[in-house]
């Protein structure tokens, strides 16, 4: 099999380059290690900048999205129970768009057989090969039998755990990370949300969200300790838990109910330098992850995805190099802002263990300054609508 680029990996990255590249003509084939029932099912990012929104207008598919989406026009954060409202729009001009990333796979997996991109599911032990060379191939098994893809072009677009950049030799990737000593527990539920807009609340007992999908379906969020159970978690301690973290004005809104969806995922802000080398071209989370304090995960895949793109159909379409050749500069430029500022609000927002009295003030005071500062609330509004591309 021959193809002009081969996309490792059916998330929204890879779908999105894909539709990207198949709408300016240029074949792609997207292969995938697990289900299409297990990618669809993913229960993760829930909050789009106009980046992600334009990106899908571009591509045609934002029809479920106009009709679906929330626009949000501010957030909220508390801190003690003490309520802070930034005006998202005022500050800036724009808002974010609340719409499930599951929603976005949904209009990208239905709509890819009609424009000719073809998704290989269940794919294991894909490899990468020749990457530096002219004859650049990837090799995977699918039913048991062995294929292999020749292409011009491999784009790595497999996530954190995926095998794209381990393909970059170790004295050439440079890796940045920080791990949280915490993690996310997570509730999708069928009730109305609590607040109109996304609560980020901090605590004495830790951090907590509140988000929705819609006016009938409900995200929380709970900051653990990264050794407890899902099992420890029942139901109604996660609501008491929930009500108490985000204080008495905001908890006598929420609606309880059985929760269809219940899981915990670690925080951590990664970043591995440069995002190409020879053919392979890494966008998404396989080239760096943020902790979802800020919703920019989803985000900052759609930006790489927009550049890589355009640098792509320049190369392929025009043999124009600059593009190609910047792809990774450009990208970073973006990508080190946004992890300023998931950091910044992770570090702002959540409970360290051991953390000393006087940190705790610090995080008083700056919540202080923020409630009274139109100036602090402006670099937080400009950020979470989403920095220029
Ligand atoms: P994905 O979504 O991980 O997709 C990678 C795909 O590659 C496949 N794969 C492989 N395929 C072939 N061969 C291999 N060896 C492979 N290894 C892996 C995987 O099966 C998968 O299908 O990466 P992508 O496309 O870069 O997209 C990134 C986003 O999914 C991620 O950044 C966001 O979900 C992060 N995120 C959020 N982002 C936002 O912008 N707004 C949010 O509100 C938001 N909330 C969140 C989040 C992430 C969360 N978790 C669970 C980490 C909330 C949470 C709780
Ligand atoms: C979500 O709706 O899942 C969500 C919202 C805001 C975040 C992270 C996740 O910062």
């Amino acid at each position: 099999m021959k193809t002009q680029v081969a996309i490792i990996g059916a998330g929204p990255a890879g779908l999105m380059l894909g539709h990207g590249l198949r709408q300016a003509g240029i074949d792609a084939i997207i292969i995938e290690r697990t289900s299409q029932a297990r990618v669809r099912q993913r229960i993760r990012a829930g909050v789009l900048e106009r980046t992600t929104t334009d990106l899908l207008t571009r591509l045609g598919l934002d029809h479920r999205l106009k009709l679906e989406g929330l626009p949000h026009h501010g957030l909220t954060l508390v801190n003690d129970g003490r309520i802070i409202d930034v005006p998202v729009t005022r500050h800036t001009g724009r808002h974010v768009t609340v719409y499930g990333q599951t929603e976005i796979t949904r209009d990208l997996i239905e709509a890819a057989p009609a424009r000719g991109l073809d998704i290989i599911w269940e794919a294991t032990d894909v490899a990468l090969h020749d990457i530096e060379g002219d004859t650049p191939a990837v090799s995977f098994t699918v039913a048991g039998e062995r294929r292999r893809i020749e292409t011009c072009i491999i784009a790595g677009c497999d996530g954190f755990h995926g095998v794209s950049r381990q393909a970059i030799p170790r004295a050439v990737r440079r890796e940045y990370e920080r791990a949280y000593p915490f993690g996310w527990l997570g509730v999708l539920a069928d009730v109305p949300p609590c607040h109109p807009e996304v609560v980020y609340a901090s605590h004495e007992r830790g951090f907590a969200l509140a988000s929705m999908r819609s006016q009938t379906r409900s995200r929380y969020y709970l900051q653990v300790g990264l050794e407890e159970k899902l099992e420890d978690w029942r139901d109604d301690r996660f609501w008491t838990e929930l009500k108490t973290r985000l204080g008495p004005d905001i908890a006598a809104k929420v609606i309880t109910g059985p929760s269809i969806e219940k899981s915990i995922a670690p925080l951590r802000s990664f970043v591995s330098e440069p995002m190409r080398h020879g053919n392979l071209f890494l966008a998404g989370d396989a080239a760096h992850i943020v902790p979802p304090t800020g919703a920019k995960g989803l985000n900052l895949a759609s930006s790489d995805v927009t550049y890589l793109t355009e640098a792509l159909i320049s190369w392929i379409d025009h043999g124009q190099s600059e593009g190609i050749d910047g792809y990774s500069d450009r990208a970073l430029a973006r990508i080190w802002k946004t992890e300023r500022f998931s950091w910044y609000l992770t570090k702002l927002m959540h409970r360290f263990p051991g953390e000393s009295a006087f940190e705790r003030r610090m995080q008083n005071a700056e919540l202080d300054y923020i409630a009274q500062s139109d100036a602090a609330q402006a670099m937080i509004a400009e950020n979470y609508v989403g920095l220029p591309l």
